[in-house]
């Protein structure tokens, strides 16, 4: 039987930077470098081709255009390859990995984002655990099937779903955390697989590629003292589209009647508002408290258990969609790609 095919698709990050002697900051270099410092990547059970950022990025660089660059590298590829293996940086890992997994609709291939905190020419780099292991995850196959079949992120012995993450530490090797949904594989002696946790794939259903997402959002933070003008002034954009609500605990917000008028107005504008939780684990429950039942009475749609990172790609993709207000509120509440948990 053929050794599986993976792509790898470079666009920068730690994993591949050098110091700059003149500034002694952190720089992306050239990722035929990289490779030669990963000989055991031959030594791997499948094949390995792969594609580069013409000018690799640091990922706090990221945008929309760049999102398209990384889906258009391997939808354009999506047949000639049984698996896909992204280097990127974990500044923003897990909002482009979130945006993947909405452009990538019945998505039956693995989509693995990996990337380091340390250099990989660093004596003590977690680069070549993380991603010699995401490789070998991309190629993992049952019946000569693909195993993993939605996008995922592995970092620090665990593969976790990606629009499930969030980066929560800056020094540790254990940079991400997905605490409203379990790990899908962890890597020790041997690669445990958490068969339940992972995405069902129907096979029968083609793969649809989607681009056009709609980067005109915001993202509002709920802290106490939050003003009335600066508040307004900041949503008062023409171009204003759709708004990700920070809220505390449980989708809490002020209760004072500026508050709900300027958020209700925005909702009569057609312009949908998404109430997203500030915890990192958790869940949006609007009525729990009272103050968040006017928020359910205007409208606010529910990001349930989102994470903010996965709700900012989500909104941008259903307003690209051009759907009718009460479509959009609808089909945001409902899980599309295993991002929220199901009520
Ligand atoms: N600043 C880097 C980046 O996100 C951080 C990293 O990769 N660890 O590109």
């Amino acid at each position: 039987m053929a050794k599986p095919a993976i792509l790898l698709v470079y666009t920068g990050g730690t994993i591949g930077m050098v110091k700059d002697h003149n500034t002694g900051a952190l720089i992306a270099f050239d990722f035929k470098e990289l490779l030669q410092r990963i000989p055991e990547l031959k030594q791997l059970d499948c094949s390995i081709d792969t594609v580069s950022f013409e000018e690799p990025i640091d990922s706090s660089d990221m945008d929309i255009s760049k999102w398209k660059q990384i889906g258009d590298i391997i939808n354009s590829k999506y047949e000639n390859y049984d698996g896909f293996v992204v280097l990127h940086g974990s500044d923003t890992m897990s909002y482009t990995a979130s945006a993947i997994s909405f452009m990538f609709e019945n998505l039956s291939k693995p989509i693995i984002f990996t990337g380091s905190q340390l250099p990989i020419g660093d004596l003590r780099t977690d680069a070549k655990e993380n991603l010699i292991t995401a490789v070998q995850i991309a190629a993992l196959q049952e019946k000569g099937k693909p195993v993993v079949t939605e996008v995922g992120l592995y970092f620090e012995y665990k593969l976790l779903r990606a629009n499930r993450t969030t980066k929560i530490n800056a020094e540790h090797f254990e940079a991400f955390k997905s605490l409203n949904y379990p790990t899908l594989i962890t890597s020790g002696v041997h690669l445990k697989v958490h068969k339940q946790a992972l995405r069902l794939v129907n096979r029968r259903k083609k793969m649809v590629y989607h681009t056009d997402f709609n980067t005109n959002v915001a993202v509002i933070k709920m802290f106490p003292g939050i003003n009335k003008e600066i508040l307004k002034s900041m949503i008062s954009s023409e171009n204003l589209k759709g708004i990700i609500l920070e809220t505390y605990g449980a989708g809490n917000t002020t209760t004072k009647d500026w508050f709900i008028d300027l958020l209700s107005e925005k909702i009569s504008k057609k312009i949908p508002i998404v109430n997203v939780t500030q915890c990192i684990g958790g869940s949006v429950e609007m009525g729990k408290y009272d103050t968040s039942v006017k928020l359910r009475e205007i409208g606010v749609i529910s990001g349930n258990d989102i994470t903010t990172e996965a709700a900012i790609a989500k909104l941008m993709y259903l307003l690209g969609e051009k759907l009718p207000p009460k479509v959009l509120k609808t089909i945001y509440e409902t899980s599309l790609r295993g991002e929220m948990s199901e009520n």
